[in-house]
């Protein structure tokens, strides 16, 4: 298969994010992307390309103007409050929950971080926005591929995405490259598209996105909220809501399970999209269900991968990987493309 490859991901480059209370380095490291490209071009999956420029229009398709106007200058806006700020990563202190009005827009820059963020764990760089943008580009190449009659395509990117909403970021994630996907599927023509999130954290940005539309269903199996971030959505009696109500499908599974049960929940899941009838597929590839992830809580082994491809496949579906998360840096690039290879093995 076709892999857009981000080769601005190096630009984001997140020092530290707050974990209990400290500083610590960032989990969410470049070496990830790379360890993939050279597995992938290693066991020659196939051709690594550049996404082609595309117009920022495309990008409100899924995410408000005002949102990306916000992620266009912050690095700027940032260094206009302290010229030593060039040298620290954005992050905010101060939201507008619990009372607080969130229908004003502050000119203070740390409170409009405030606004459009819900971590402390999410570092905005000097180059976060050009790698971000670059990301999207990678995740609607890889889309327009598979509507023009591809089997299927990779986006390879960092920073993952399926956290970000139409107006907000978080979970490392800026820009939703899942629901940019999704959509520029529909755009094309399609009428029908799915989502399946296996990453391990569910996710929060993808179900927001799509909650009230019934053209694109959003599967995702991941740790579940009651321990597991991002805690405040992802619980399974979330089944969407008017026009979308029941087609948005949710399996949290409890820190711990390991292959045979997260396989069941794989299958649940592949027989909601069949039942769907889709045009295509989206997979949010997130690969922190492994057992040795240093944040997450499931235990795939690296051999399991082939057969999350291969159950993907048997689907059948024309299919968009969108890289996600994935934190076990050394195994990261073998267990991305062991499902890209169960996948290429049963479509074949
Ligand atoms: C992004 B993706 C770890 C605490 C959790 C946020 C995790 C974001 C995961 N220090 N921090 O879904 O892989
Ligand atoms: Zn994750």
């Amino acid at each position: 298969m076709i892999t857009f490859f981000n080769h601005k991901h190096v630009l984001h480059q997140g020092r530290q994010e707050m974990f209990r209370g400290q500083m610590v380095p960032c989990f969410e490291l470049a070496a990830r992307a790379d360890h993939v490209l050279s597995e992938l071009t290693g066991r020659k999956l196939g051709p690594v390309q550049a996404p082609p420029a595309f117009d920022d229009a495309v990008l409100e398709r899924i995410h408000t103007p005002e949102y990306l106007h916000f992620l266009r200058h912050a690095w700027a806006d940032w260094v206009a409050l302290d010229p030593a700020n060039v040298d620290r990563d954005a992050l905010p202190s101060v939201w507008p929950n619990h009372g607080l009005r969130k229908d004003r827009v502050p000119t203070n820059f740390a409170a409009r971080m405030g606004l459009y963020a819900f971590d402390t764990g999410s570092p905005l760089t000097s180059g976060t926005w050009e790698a971000a943008r670059e990301g999207a580009g990678c995740a609607l190449a890889a889309a327009r591929n598979v509507a023009e009659g591809a089997r299927a395509a990779f986006a390879l990117s960092r920073p993952p995405g399926h956290h970000a909403g139409a107006d907000f970021f978080g979970g490392y994630c800026f820009l939703n490259n899942a629901a940019l996907a999704a959509q520029a599927l529909r755009d094309h023509g399609l009428e029908r598209v799915a989502v399946l999130d296996v990453d391990y954290h569910h996710g929060n940005g993808t179900q927001a996105i799509f909650y009230e539309r019934a053209d694109v269903l959003v599967t995702s199996i991941h740790g579940d909220p009651q321990t597991e971030y991002p805690f405040f959505l992802g619980h399974s009696d979330e089944t969407g809501l008017g026009a979308g109500a029941g087609y948005n499908f949710n399996m949290p599974l409890p820190r711990g399970s390991g292959f045979d049960v997260w396989r069941e929940a794989l299958r649940f899941m592949l027989r909601r999209v069949a039942d769907y009838r889709p045009q295509a597929l989206v997979v949010s590839l997130g690969l922190d269900s492994f057992e040795g992830d240093p944040i997450s809580g499931f235990r795939l082994r690296s051999p399991d991968y082939f057969t999350v491809g291969g159950d993907i496949a048997r689907a059948g579906l024309p299919t968009v990987f969108v890289f996600e998360g994935g934190y076990a840096v050394a195994q990261l690039g073998m267990n991305a493309v062991n499902v890209l290879e169960g996948f290429e093995r049963r479509a074949a």
